[in-house]
């Protein structure tokens, strides 16, 4: 009796591992910059959940917000390398790297939001996914960043010429920093985690972002003048490691793949509610939003174009996001 007891056991612990081997879980590691519960991190993590569900639970995805595993520039290089096996970051960052994400990075290169999303979610936005594969990773998925706009410690801002002489903090792209030089401020590319003491600190007077990055990195509280002038509306980008995406099947990478656009429309859904509800969180903590006459600010950006859309592929890019209705 204590001897089949024992085989019985033995049997049962065998069984169970080959059923641990049938569902042999890989955890892959994504880095977002943004705090739990911001719209991009919880789209990722829907993500997370649709593979989990479509490959039997083989994949887990695992999201380090809040930048634990870097600040934006140096998760890019980190998930070309496969060191982290997924990235959601601003396509500003891969500008210096794949030329097609600088068109969509262009001031006012989108008449609205919904344009974006119109262009970004289409063929377009497909053909820029696929210009990320040759420089070591795999573009998923665009999501919406909204529109960003300038907000400054020091003044209010009621027309372009009231930026001049300013100091702005950009993300780590020439196009932005060539953007505030056209309209008359200058430009301190940082790292999005030193702005908030770089504005309390005096070291620039403000920056841009949208309502969301406004009130969750808490930049409302040291710089309470925002002008909505919407210069840029730069889309967010969900891209895998070629390391790890080399390793899936055929089959999980259209998985993979048709997951991450799954989550596009979710991205959307708790975006349009995050900057609602940060717009209206500033307000009430005191920020001062002034509407401006956009046109001054789009014919200064005239410069930007000609210097980043050198080459016959770009304009054409362009064309045909501006053809786009
Ligand atoms: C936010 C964006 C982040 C980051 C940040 C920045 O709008 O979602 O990924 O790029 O801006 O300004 O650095």
């Amino acid at each position: 009796m204590l001897h089949f007891k024992k085989l019985a056991g033995a049997t049962l612990a065998v069984a169970a591992l080959l059923v641990g081997t049938a569902h042999a879980q890989t955890v892959l590691r994504s880095s977002d910059t943004h705090p739990d519960g911001y719209p991009t991190v919880e789209a990722v993590k829907y993500f997370g959940d649709l593979v989990k569900e479509r490959t039997n639970g083989r994949y887990e995805v695992e999201v380090y917000f809040g930048a634990q595993l870097g600040q934006e520039a140096d998760t890019v290089e980190q998930v070309r390398a496969g060191v982290i096996d997924l990235n959601r970051t601003s396509l500003g960052p891969w500008n210096g790297l794949i030329p097609e994400t600088k068109v969509p990075s262009l001031p006012y290169i989108f008449r609205s939001v919904d344009h974006a999303r119109k262009v970004m979610n289409g063929p377009i936005g497909d053909e820029i996914l696929a210009a990320f594969e040759p420089f070591g990773v795999v573009g998923l998925a665009f999501y919406d960043g909204g529109a960003r706009s300038f907000y400054n410690s020091k003044k209010e801002i009621n027309s372009k010429d009231d930026l001049s002489g300013m100091k702005f903090r950009v993300m780590q792209s020439d196009i932005f920093v060539d953007m505030v030089a056209a309209l008359g401020a200058s430009a301190t590319p940082m790292p999005y985690g030193e702005v908030y003491s770089g504005i309390e600190t005096g070291v620039i007077d403000g920056a841009e972002n949208n309502f969301p990055s406004y009130d969750t990195a808490k930049h409302a509280e040291v710089a309470k003048n925002y002008v909505m002038d919407e210069h840029l509306i730069v889309p967010e980008v969900f891209v895998m490691s070629k390391v790890a995406w080399d390793k899936l099947t055929p089959e999980d990478q259209a998985i993979f793949r048709q997951a991450a656009k799954d989550s596009v429309a979710k991205q959307y859904e708790l975006w349009d509610a995050k900057v609602q509800e940060s717009r209206d969180k500033v307000v009430a903590s005191g920020s001062k939003i002034t509407e401006v006459d956009k046109q001054p600010f789009i014919d200064a950006m005239k410069p930007v174009y000609e210097k980043h859309v050198t080459d016959a592929k770009l304009q054409d890019l362009v064309k045909r996001i501006q053809e786009t209705q």
